[in-house]
């Protein structure tokens, strides 16, 4: 799990540790599979971080909104040294790089769409960012690919991956063996 912290991030004399922070991708208009693998490239090209994981991909049928395509959805783990805001931040910069273009429709169809999930440490609700994200124990395309990479993982508040999946046992979710 990386060094011990030596200080506050940004002191002098030491990198901050890495922390493990957990990233949801889903798309559902164009070339979904290239729009999720250059997501998840360039996760893995952000200052700071490593992709220690990421799921196989997941066919899954649309959640808030029915009248619209199956998403493919994904999940992956980095270890970072960015601050969740900043990391935050770079998620949506990575989202607007990679061509989603904000509609206003909420839970509407979209070429990517990339979510800071959970972040190490981090419980907290405020205007801009809400860690855990609130809404992941209802959403199986977000728990069964997260299961799939952190089996046992339990999240801060919300219970185990295996339970909270069990919760959501009545949505599509379908793994794939397509690789990206
Ligand atoms: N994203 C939404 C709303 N509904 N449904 C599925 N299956 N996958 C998604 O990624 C998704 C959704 C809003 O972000
Ligand atoms: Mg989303």
């Amino acid at each position: 799990m990386g060094k011990p912290r030596s200080g506050r991030a940004g002191d002098a004399g030491g990198a901050p540790r890495a922390l493990e922070a957990v990233v949801g991708l889903g798309a559902n208009e164009g070339d979904t599979i290239s729009a999720l693998s250059a997501a998840r490239r360039a996760l893995a090209g952000l200052p700071a971080t490593t992709l220690a994981a990421s799921s196989s991909l997941y066919q899954t049928a649309p959640i808030g909104w029915e009248d619209q395509p199956d998403f493919l959805n994904a999940v992956c783990l980095l270890r970072t040294g960015l601050a969740p805001e900043l990391l935050a931040e770079a998620l949506f910069d990575l989202e607007r790089v990679l061509g989603r273009v904000r509609t206003g429709v909420r839970n509407g169809p979209r070429a990517i769409d990339i979510d800071l999930l959970y972040y190490e440490g981090v419980v907290r609700d405020g205007p801009a960012l809400t860690l855990p994200h609130p809404r992941l124990h209802e959403r199986a395309f977000v728990l069964y690919p997260w299961a799939e990479i952190m089996p046992g993982f339990r999240i801060p508040g919300l219970g185990t991956l295996d339970d909270l999946c069990l919760g959501v046992q009545g949505q599509k979710v379908e793994r794939l063996e397509t690789k990206w």
